[in-house]
């Protein structure tokens, strides 16, 4: 961390926003003005922007540390998102472009979005789906993702998206967490070429999943060729989407929700091997994700806003689905990866649609630079106007080449920081008026209370610390779903009074905030969070493994890399085949994305004296390190006989 703090006091750019820009930037100065006079009255101002059924009657109820925004308000999400847009001209504007990675499209408009939702939402209805029921969506980024979400919300049903990526047993847990009664699918997703074969995946889960009563599987594959593999139907338990749809009428009334009641939950890592169910309510959350979708991305009527994130992540929640169509915007969506057939495929995509706003994460922009400035170089990118990244630190170098390849030196960059937690943008630069320095967040969004803190919990004015949040947000977590008491304990325990958001971050003399990465025990690998406890519990889940520590390594592309140091049963012999094996069971337990990219086996680990893997010490060793203090070790031997044996490996 100190190095990287060094780095950063650095960097000397400033890069003002551009003067046609800031003529005309939604987003102005007296935002922040009228914010900093009275918070509440802003996020009140913010949620007069969306229809309410009733109008609120208090504007927050806090007692620490539970927040209700907006207590006696009702509305419903999905009437925001399509209805209101239906009475005038943006009724035939495409709400949704889509492409399918073998190169499928499909456009929407919002009158036939909200037909294809009002379907999908008596459909559903007629499976028994009631208000307050968890539905669980297991899809591909294909419309269907965002078709199904805005189906629960309109009948009050609370969803819970499982990353496409996620493996049987991940899809299970979160499942019967949130003990949901309906399982959205599909028989497959493109991914570089390939099918992943969805269903068959969910078949394995919900074998094991009691509260499943119905399994609705979409229709991604074209009809005919080998169906039975990809998705072999259970009688009576198994629906196809289409055929549900088919027979229903798109009207559906909009279930009139309370501004407190759930609208989704997300499972997110933590510290423990057990992902926590981040509960989302109605109407703080579309409030911020709304408020921050227009100025953040000084979003306008001809947009074309395209977010990469996957609907399985919260940014996919906030600004693919909620926030773009809540301001009757336009959004593309991809199904598939960036490199394929070729490496040049968003740029293709930029180009054919004239995309205008391009909000990517930083592990993505390090591997355009790495796949070359030719292929940018050979599309039209003439119609970006703003660039957005979200999802770890980006380091200047890739800051600069984003600025210059991708928005021509003529697009502002907005680095937002924010968590699932937050539901929406919390720091970041507001187009047209803030001055932005690569490598930095830049300000908190207007109405966001932010302090650095020591590890004290006394509040720094600048220089280096943890980052809290002060005041509740409209868009925070309510709380983790059915586990009240780890919510106040993973956020509001560390420093009292504060939330605590597990982050390290510097404050330099023009306040602006540059983050250093997580502080705990949670991984950010190309921009997805995982915990190091869960790749352990999948470790030692090997019938060969005793014990495992994992860390995160710094790597060039995906910002983090994971290490695991492996000790196996008495017996065993370690071998390229075990690690092999052991690389495929984390993909079987977790999913693809959490197979460590080292594995090093290991006689003993470096333990305290009461017996505490020190993490901190692999980290060293898998970064070539010197070594930290290991005065603390039970035997400071192992520890220098496990970093020879990390260095001979390479
Ligand atoms: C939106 C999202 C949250 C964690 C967070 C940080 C890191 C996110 C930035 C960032 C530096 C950023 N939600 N993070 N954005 N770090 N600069 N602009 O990513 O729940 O999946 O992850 O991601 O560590 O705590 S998340």
């Amino acid at each position: 961390m100190a190095d990287q703090l060094a780095t950063l006091l650095l960097e000397e750019r400033r890069f003002p926003p551009p003067a046609a820009f800031a003529a005309r930037a939604i987003g102005t100065p007296a935002l922040y003005h009228a914010a900093a006079r009275d918070r509440l009255a802003f996020w009140e101002e913010q949620a007069r922007a969306l229809d309410w059924i009733t109008p609120w009657t208090s504007v927050l109820t806090w007692s620490p540390p539970h927040a209700r925004w907006f207590d006696g308000g009702r509305l419903n999400v999905a009437a925001n998102c399509l209805d209101r847009h239906l009475t005038g001209a943006r009724r035939n504007k495409a709400a949704i472009i889509w492409e399918g990675e073998p190169g499928d499209r499909r456009v929407y408009t919002y009158w036939a979005l909200a037909r294809e939702v009002g379907r999908a939402a008596n459909a559903l209805k007629r499976l028994g789906v009631v208000k307050g029921d968890r539905v669980a969506i297991y899809l591909p980024m294909i419309p269907e993702a965002a078709i199904a979400m805005l189906a629960c919300a309109r009948l009050g049903a609370v969803h819970s998206v499982v990353f496409g990526g996620f493996s049987a047993e991940s899809l299970r847990d979160r499942i019967n967490d949130a003990t949901a009664t309906v399982l959205i699918t599909a028989d497959g997703g493109y991914r570089r070429g390939q099918v992943l074969p969805l269903k068959r995946i969910a078949d394995e889960a919900v074998a094991q999943c009691p509260s499943i009563e119905h399994v609705v599987v979409v229709r991604r594959r074209p009809a005919g060729e080998g169906d039975e593999s990809f998705a072999e139907m259970t009688e009576g338990r198994d629906h196809w989407w289409h055929r549900l749809l088919d027979r229903e009428s798109p009207d559906c009334p909009a279930e009139p929700m309370e501004a407190e009641d759930l609208l989704f939950i997300l499972y997110t890592s933590g510290t423990t091997g057990q992902p926590k169910g981040i509960v989302h309510t109605t109407g703080g959350y579309l409030t911020q994700a709304t408020a921050t979708t227009r100025y953040v991305f000084d979003l306008r009527e001809e947009d074309i806003f395209w977010c990469t994130a996957d609907v399985g992540w919260i940014t996919g929640h906030s600004y693919v689905v909620y926030g773009p169509l809540a301001n009757g915007a336009t959004v593309l969506m991809y199904e598939g990866a960036p490199d394929w057939p070729e490496r040049d495929r968003f740029w293709k995509i930029v180009a054919r649609h004239g995309v205008t706003i391009f909000y990517t994460a930083p592990t993505a922009i390090r591997a355009f630079m790495k796949w070359g400035t030719k292929h940018p170089a050979a599309h039209d990118l003439s119609t970006l106007r703003l660039l957005g990244t979200v999802g770890e630190p980006i380091n200047p170098e890739a800051w600069m080449w984003y600025h210059e390849h991708i928005g021509r030196g003529a697009c502002p960059i907005v680095d937002t920081w924010w968590q699932t937690e937050t539901g929406g943008i919390m720091i970041t630069a507001l187009p047209g008026v803030t001055t932005t320095k690569p490598g930095s967040a830049t300000t908190p969004f207007p109405g966001i209370s932010v302090e650095l803190v020591d590890t004290t919990g006394k509040a720094l004015a600048k220089g280096g610390g943890f980052l809290t949040l002060t005041e509740p947000w409209p868009g925070m977590l309510r709380t983790i779903y059915g586990d009240d008491a780890r919510y106040q304990a993973t956020y509001w325990s560390r420093f009292p009074g504060r939330y605590f958001a597990g982050d390290g971050a510097k404050v330099d003399d023009d306040g602006y905030w540059w983050l250093l990465g997580r502080v705990d025990d949670v991984l950010n690998v190309a921009g997805h969070r995982i915990g190091t406890m869960e790749v352990e519990s999948a470790l030692v889940d090997h019938p060969d493994v005793a014990e495992a520590a994992v860390v995160g390594k710094a790597h060039d592309l995906k910002g983090q890399a994971i290490a695991a140091f492996v000790t196996v049963k008495e017996g065993v012999k370690p071998s390229a085949e075990l690690r092999e094996d052991l690389r495929e069971h984390v993909a079987r337990k977790i999913g693809a994305i959490a197979k460590p990219d080292d594995i090093l086996f290991s006689a003993d680990l470096p333990k305290t004296r009461s017996g505490k893997i020190m993490r901190r010490l692999l980290k060293d060793i898998a970064e070539g390190r010197a070594l930290g203090d290991t005065t603390t070790l039970a035997d400071p031997n192992v520890v220098a006989r496990l970093k020879e044996q990390y260095e001979d490996k390479e």
